[in-house]
């Protein structure tokens, strides 16, 4: 089979002038017929898109694996100290909740000593060694002396870094000691999500106090976001915010609830404690923005129940705490994964089609290959 074809430089790549001794012609004007053998051409053509396209399609999968959602947990260990940090079972059982978390907020560490979170600490590092665990700690904060928490943030450090911290100093005028436990506030860095870098603002709310703290922390997220400039902000912790703590007639007058700009990913009637004979959604995470809330992934804020998870008793599990933590997974960079994309499903759709655009030469090297 011979045809004549038109050719041009704009036309047919390098390789197969090349392979086919083409005349090299410069100027995309001058074009001119010569005669090719058009069934050798096709297949050459079509055989390397179909090499290109089985390139394209294991760089895909090997990004996938090299990918992963980006988990986010908020976990009130239930006075964590000495006493807990004795106890092998409770320590295990705390190792493996927090090792699953990229980025986790301890709260009611209470570790008057000190020592307590340093062997927990410890006891991660050498229970996950493909990771390196990494703390952020406030001070003891509270409202006596005999009774304080300290906010821990243990992140992994070879997939964050912390950019900045800030105590909120509790001392906005006309509404001074608003807290008990002043939000600890921290900037991360996390180059494989999509968002990039976000704020933390963790809250361990007084339950006697809970309507209260709650709107007062709207005015944090505000001083926040003008400080940092920046809009990707996530407010997680135990807000108390259900039950008796925080009374339906009062959630009009909470701005963390009222505004809209606020999303609330652990809803109403989730149960985020151990105990069976309670069911009550205090353990919340609230993200600021629309921006952020597409870089989450859809449906993946809950709570964890690790009683179940991990086979224990009721009474084994309250040994650990009277919460289950809650968790939300980030989205994976876009840029550095074939399947995910930081807005929607689209940029997926994009890469799909662009990959997959090589599968008509695909197929056509395979027809002229039985032919
Ligand atoms: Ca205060
Ligand atoms: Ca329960």
């Amino acid at each position: 089979m011979r045809l004549e074809v038109w050719y041009s430089d704009k036309f047919l790549p390098q390789e197969v002038r090349t392979a086919l001794s083409f005349t090299k012609v410069t100027d995309f004007a001058s074009l001119r017929t010569n005669t090719v053998d058009v069934y050798h051409l096709l297949q050459l053509w079509a055989m390397m898109s179909s090499f290109l396209l089985i390139i394209f399609i294991l760089l895909g999968v090997c990004d996938v694996q090299g990918a992963a959602d980006f988990r986010v947990c908020a976990f009130n260990l239930q006075h964590f100290g000495d006493a807990k940090a004795k106890k092998s079972n409770v320590m295990q059982t705390l190792v493996k909740i927090i090792s699953r978390c990229d980025v986790c907020l301890l709260q009611e560490v209470r570790d008057s000593r000190g020592k307590a979170m340093p062997q927990l600490l410890d006891h991660i590092d050498r229970f996950d060694t493909k990771h390196r665990y990494e703390t952020v700690a406030s001070q003891r904060l509270g409202r006596s002396d005999t009774y304080q928490e300290q906010y821990v943030f243990v992140y992994r450090a070879d997939t964050v870094t912390v950019t900045a911290q800030y105590q909120y100093p509790d001392d906005r005028p006309g509404d001074v000691d608003a807290f008990s436990r002043e939000p600890f506030v921290v900037r991360f860095r996390a180059p494989t999500t999509a968002i990039k870098e976000f704020v933390l603002i963790p809250q361990h709310t007084s339950p006697t106090n809970t309507t209260k703290e709650l709107d007062a922390l709207y005015d944090v997220l505000q001083h926040v976001k003008t400080m940092w400039k920046t809009e990707n902000v996530m407010l997680l912790g135990d807000f108390n915010a259900d039950c008796g703590y925080l009374a339906k007639k009062n959630r009009k007058n909470v701005r963390l609830l009222t505004d809209s700009s606020l999303l609330w990913l652990i809803v109403d009637n989730t149960d985020t404690t151990v105990r069976s004979t309670t069911s009550c959604t205090y353990d919340r995470i609230v993200v600021h923005g629309e921006r952020f809330a597409s870089k989450v992934v859809p449906n993946s804020a809950k709570p964890f129940n690790f009683q179940t998870e991990y086979g224990l008793t009721e009474e084994q599990a309250l040994e650990v705490s009277d919460h289950y933590p809650v968790e939300v997974l980030l989205r994976p960079d876009a840029s550095r994964s074939f399947f995910s994309d930081g807005n929607s499903g689209s940029g997926m759709a994009n890469k799909v089609v662009s990959h997959f655009g090589l599968l008509p030469l695909f197929l056509l090297s395979h027809i002229l290959s039985a032919w």
